[in-house]
């Protein structure tokens, strides 16, 4: 009966010019028009990472014209300078590339030069001295995340009237060498000297619960006065809390009462974002993971011969559910803060 039923749909296939899985068209015409992709994704380490996953496949779909072929690096560069070389034998017409870390990546972006391919970087920036070895950047601006939460934290607590002497703040880094980690670390550890807080430590956790959740795990062994930490994402965030709790002490920004001030980034969890609306999460700096329309749109501008721009940054808020906080200033520049309910 199986046979009979197969033979049906392969005849079918043969009248109305459907396609297999797998098979190509009889038509060159249509193989020609999709533009093929290839997108060398660092890993899936987080909630963000899989947001700016999906918010990439929506985009490059069969029929908007695309043919994605898609690599997970699982953390590793050379996983991704090896899917870029099988990009470039493949002959896609761009590669798009979101680095695990900013060094290391001038060999195998002048193959791709080379081949003629352009590159497009996602998210985290590499850091080349022949700024030609990629074509545009889109991302987040790391250096203001940092500089906008660790200002946050400094109206917070002088709305509260806290001497900066008694913060005692540790740094769960994200992925060592990576932008966002760069850009993060930066703001507490600048803040820190500027406003006087003691920045006790900086250990990455990785941008994972799990790691998050180790990490604070060992501070809390070391360090009994802590009353800040400063997470560089969500989901080392959740694994503070387990953390904290586990130890029997509690989150939240009554530092003067024993909570501990819990700070993070992304505000793409649904667990941290209900965690920032009862304080648990004091405050989320916004870290933007839909980049798929902004590079579709780099794409298109290219494919009409135009010349997008170099760098584009994404414009990011910060989420509190404390109102003592409405905006902060960087640099003359007035930041609004997204109160949450
Ligand atoms: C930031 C991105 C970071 C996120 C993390 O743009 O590179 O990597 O903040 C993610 O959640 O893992």
């Amino acid at each position: 009966m199986k046979r009979f039923l197969l033979m049906l749909i392969c005849m079918a296939c043969l009248l109305t010019g459907c396609r297999g899985i797998g098979e190509k068209t009889s038509d060159p015409e249509e193989e020609k028009q999709l533009i093929t992709v290839g997108f060398s994704q660092l890993g899936a380490e987080s909630d963000w990472r899989k947001a700016n996953t999906e918010s990439m496949l929506q985009a490059f779909t069969e029929e908007n014209g695309y043919e994605l072929i898609m690599e997970d690096g699982q953390q590793k560069q050379v996983n991704q300078i090896t899917a870029i070389r099988t990009f470039i034998q493949r002959e896609v017409d761009y590669i798009v590339l979101a680095p695990v870390t900013e060094e290391g990546w001038e060999t195998v972006l002048e193959e791709a030069k080379d081949a003629g391919i352009p590159v497009i970087i996602v998210d985290r920036q590499v850091k080349v001295k022949d700024k030609d070895l990629f074509t545009c950047w889109v991302g987040s601006d790391f250096a203001l995340e940092g500089r906008k939460a660790t200002e946050w934290l400094h109206a917070f607590t002088r709305a509260q009237g806290i001497d900066p002497a008694e913060i005692n703040v540790v740094d769960i880094q994200g992925t060592l060498g990576s932008s966002a980690q760069i850009g993060r670390s930066a703001g507490i550890l600048d803040a820190s000297k500027k406003y006087g807080w003691k920045l006790l430590a900086q250990v990455s956790g990785e941008y994972t619960q799990a790691r998050g959740r180790e990490v604070m795990n060992y501070f809390l062994k070391v360090y009994d006065q802590i009353n800040v930490v400063y997470c560089e994402n969500d989901n080392e965030a959740l694994g503070v809390i387990e953390a904290v709790e586990a130890a029997g002490r509690k989150v939240g920004s009554d530092i003067r009462n024993g909570e501990i001030l819990v700070m993070s980034f992304d505000g793409v969890n649904e667990t941290a974002l209900q965690f920032a609306r009862e304080d648990k999460i004091s405050c989320i700096g916004e870290c933007n993971p839909l980049h798929g329309p902004r590079v579709r749109k780099i794409i298109e501008s290219l494919e009409k011969g135009e010349t997008p721009e170099k760098y584009e940054y994404v414009d990011e808020s910060i989420f509190s559910s404390l109102d003592q906080v409405q905006a902060v200033e960087v640099d003359g520049e007035s930041y609004p803060v997204t109160l949450l309910k």
